[in-house]
């Protein structure tokens, strides 16, 4: 295959290291702020005492990901230059690195189930609900124009015509379920709380899955439909616990 061929973009672990997408040395974590994916990273990296760069992704041309054939985020690469796509696969990546804390993929059934949960079902849920409006998707997108790296011409496009963009991905996640989207949510939110046992999915100590769920409701925080996850029962009671244990 010649060089000009394209490549397929795979999750996990890759097999070319890439220092030179380092910043200031430390492991990096390329991202966009607002983004449910990448809350579960910080929320790991912050429990576990981790320093490391940011490098904030341009949501509309994703122009800083242009290196990589993974064009999502979050894309993380460690110190020594390994890059890690997918956030559950990065999450599994940092533990294992860092004590090996909680079951590695196949181990636990439940933690699996409850990671994939985070991905197919609540990411989509809260979308819909962030994304319900226009104006509410111009809320979600403001924070753009305070991002200092971003061109004024950047920052304009982002926000109106990236609310544009993400209004119509929030219809599409509303089609998903059976119900409206703050009713999906608080449904949703129910069908958590099953499976947090004695404090956390893990039992007494956070899992993958309470970090995968966590940054998914933390992205949340500010924006339109945050009042369902602080007026839930159980979930606001164990959203504040990992609140304080991650420190984002
Ligand atoms: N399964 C991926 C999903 C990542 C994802 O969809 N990230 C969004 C941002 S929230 C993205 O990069 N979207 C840009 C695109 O898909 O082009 C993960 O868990 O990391």
């Amino acid at each position: 295959m010649s060089s000009e061929d394209s490549v397929e973009a795979t999750s996990g672990v890759q097999d070319n290291p890439v220092p030179e997408r380092l910043v200031g040395d430390l492991p990096t974590m390329y991202c966009f702020e607002t983004c449910p994916f990448c809350f579960k990273v910080k929320a790991l990296l912050g429990s576990r005492g981790i320093a490391y760069s940011k490098v904030e992704v341009d949501p509309t041309f994703k122009n800083q990901l242009k290196w990589s054939d993974w064009r999502k985020v979050p894309i993380f690469v460690d110190s020594d230059g390994t890059q890690v796509n997918d956030s559950n696969h990065i999450l599994h990546y940092i533990d294992a690195k860092n004590g090996s804390l909680f079951p590695r993929a196949g181990e636990d059934p439940e933690q699996d189930r409850w990671m994939e949960f985070s991905n197919n079902v609540l990411g989509k849920s809260i979308v819909a609900v962030i994304y319900a409006s226009y104006w509410t998707s111009v809320r979600a997108l403001d924070y753009v124009t305070k991002v200092d790296r971003f061109s004024r011409t950047s920052r304009l496009v982002n926000k109106w015509l990236g609310a544009v963009i993400m209004r119509m991905v929030g219809k599409s996640r509303a089609k998903m379920f059976d119900l409206p989207p703050r009713e999906n949510l608080e449904f949703q939110l129910d069908k958590m709380s099953e499976g947090i046992r004695g404090g956390f999915f893990g039992g007494e100590q956070p899992n993958g899955a309470d970090y995968a769920n966590f940054g998914i409701l933390r992205s949340m925080q500010g924006l339109n439909g945050f009042d369902i996850v602080e007026g839930h029962p159980v979930i606001s009671a164990w959203y504040g616990i990992m609140m304080q244990k991650s420190g984002v």
